[in-house]
């Protein structure tokens, strides 16, 4: 007897960046409420100026893409505006609901009712402009949520963590002169 194919109903998370062309063309709104029809759990977001470390870091597997420079330029905000809005999402089969809303790579080929198919364009530069990024699987998804966000910036510990003690500086908020002199 044939064996009944059930659907994995796994817990995995999904990166979601909302790349420069997505904030300049004031689609946050849009792309987050087309992605809430996944209803899937928003576990941690914030606002992020890319480096080139990260970038490199974050495309590592399009080293050798004819097209690595000018992605590189395009995620840290060269043609657009220096910052990405980075999300992780968490629910069973994460990014395959994701990935099916967000669309193909190549705008031109994506479901037109999909993000990109609806947002996305080709640059002259032959750069896919195509407004959002989503983890590919779930060894990649771990990847990348741990280049992009330190454990405490979620508020679930999505993946094995350790303490180590460590001697930094941090920023803090200046205390106004009026406000010190009151103490
Ligand atoms: P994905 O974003 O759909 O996972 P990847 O192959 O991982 O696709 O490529 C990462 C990004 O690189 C794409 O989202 C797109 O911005 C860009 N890209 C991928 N393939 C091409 C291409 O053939 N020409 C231009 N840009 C591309
Ligand atoms: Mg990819």
């Amino acid at each position: 007897m044939k064996k009944q194919q059930k659907k994995s109903k796994e817990v995995e998370q999904c990166l979601v960046l909302i790349k420069p062309d997505g904030l300049v063309k004031s689609l946050t709104g849009n792309i987050i409420t087309e992605l809430s029809d996944t209803e899937l759990k928003i576990v941690g977001a914030k606002v992020v100026q890319v480096t080139r470390e990260l970038a490199e870091e974050h495309y590592q597997h399009l080293k050798e893409a004819a097209f690595f420079d000018e992605l590189i330029k395009y995620i840290m905000g060269h043609y657009h505006t220096r910052r990405v809005l980075a999300l992780v999402y968490q629910g069973e089969n994460a990014i395959e609901k994701v990935r099916k809303i967000v669309g193909a790579t190549n705008p031109e080929k994506a479901d037109p009712t999909s993000i990109r198919g609806k947002y996305g364009r080709i640059t002259s530069a032959g750069v896919f402009e195509n407004v959002v990024h989503a983890s590919e699987n779930a060894p990649e998804a771990e990847r990348e949520i741990k280049l992009w966000f330190r454990p405490d910036e979620l508020v679930y510990t999505v993946f094995d963590t350790e303490v180590k003690e460590v001697k930094i500086d941090k920023m803090f908020w200046k205390e106004k002169e009026e406000v010190k002199k009151s103490k």
